[in-house]
């Protein structure tokens, strides 16, 4: 019976193994552990749903990770640099759309990098003068002296997804990038009054063990927003030919960040099965929905670039309805803000 498993997990008294258990629940067990997440998750956030807009400002990267569509070496991306008055209309229309944050997520752009990242920096300073919604950068790495510009520029929060704690399978997913300068992001954050995210991929060859030990490790990090998002493999890169990551393992891994971190935030991200995969990851324990992309804009996703994109069913408007049909309530700006607000005070 699953029931131990997940008692252990949900009192913090726990082995790897449970947490691998869990991971592979099936049938009447996964019920058993969704059931648990939901109500973990209800008795913290109620149906308050978080909902982010996603701004990938620049696909430009430095980078060749052989599971990313915007690689440096696929060359068959057409490849954009949005400019400032682009960025701060689309945040513009975001915020009046009733979205509570805006994700300013770019490629390792040597352009934004540049001259102490004097781009990047003066742009979220002017999303910052302009919005008043939360601000999240996704830049990749950046150095620890950034961490406290970013802060003063504005942004609430850093994100940055080690993928994996295994030292090996990360070399193998991220080449030559350097696992500890990685994973330190967060915690350079955090010291510099920011709020940190981290995430994992389901299914880039890591065991159930491996997964579940991602899972703890993430969670020791301290980070305020965890995720999994399941690999969807991209045409023109290396892991083309891989297996897909499966949605069910994502789920489980909701599930599980739920019962191990119950006050930390976890996206249902309509990045890897559109707005169909929404339901399903709610039901395992989600209260943030990412990736929320206008349908004008001509904006790219990541794991999905176009899915769902022209014909609205990422937008706002549409997201908002369906999570109304589900028993959801978006939760408003305000109500955002004060969760961030009492989540710094914490970390002081
Ligand atoms: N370039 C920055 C970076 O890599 O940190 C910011 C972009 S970040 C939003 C890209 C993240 O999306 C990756 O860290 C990975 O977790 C996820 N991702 C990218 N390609 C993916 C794919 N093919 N399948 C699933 N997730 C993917
Ligand atoms: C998402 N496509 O939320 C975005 C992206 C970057 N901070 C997030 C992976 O799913
Ligand atoms: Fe570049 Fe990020 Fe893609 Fe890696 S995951 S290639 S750093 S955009």
């Amino acid at each position: 019976m699953i029931t131990d498993a997940i008692g252990c997990v949900t009192s913090g008294v726990y082995c790897e193994g449970d947490v691998a258990e869990l991971l592979a629940a099936e049938g009447r067990d996964l019920e058993e552990l969704l059931s648990a997440a939901r109500e973990v998750r209800d008795r913290r956030f109620g149906n308050r749903v978080f909902t982010y807009g996603f701004a990938y400002f620049s696909t430009h990267c430095r980078n060749d990770c052989p599971f990313c569509y915007y690689r440096r070496s696929n060359t068959s991306v057409q490849r954009y640099r949005k400019d400032p008055e682009d960025v701060v209309a689309l945040a513009g229309s975001l915020e009046d759309s009733g979205v509570d944050l805006i994700d300013m997520t770019m490629g390792e752009d040597p352009v934004m990098r540049d001259d102490g990242f004097g781009r990047f920096l003066s742009l979220v300073s002017r999303v910052r003068d302009a919005v008043g919604i939360g601000i999240m950068a996704s830049p990749g790495t950046v150095p620890r002296e950034l961490m406290v510009p970013l802060r003063e520029a504005g942004a609430d929060w850093l994100a940055c997804y080690q993928e994996t704690y295994d030292r090996t399978l990360f070399g193998r997913v991220r080449g030559s990038q350097d696992f500890d300068i990685r994973r330190d992001q967060k915690t350079w954050a955090h010291a510099a009054g920011l709020l940190a995210e981290d995430g994992i991929m389901v299914g880039i060859g890591e065991s159930t063990e491996g997964r579940a030990r991602s899972i703890v490790d993430m969670g020791l990090t301290g980070c305020d927003q965890m995720r999994a998002m399941a690999f969807v493999p991209q045409t023109g890169t290396p892991m083309f030919a891989c297996d897909p990551g499966r949605e069910v393992d994502e789920i489980r891994a909701i599930a599980v960040m739920r019962l191990l971190c119950p006050d930390r935030l976890i996206p249902a991200s309509l990045d890897v099965d559109g707005i169909a995969g929404l339901p399903c990851r709610l039901n395992a324990g989600a209260n943030v929905v990412t990736s929320i992309v206008p349908s004008e804009g001509d904006l790219a996703g990541v794991a999905q670039h176009e899915l769902d994109i022209a014909n609205g069913n990422r937008s706002a408007e549409h997201v908002m309805s369906v999570l109304g049909d589900l028993g959801f309530e978006p939760a408003n700006a305000g109500e955002y803000r004060r969760w961030m607000d009492s989540r710094r005070e914490a970390l002081r």
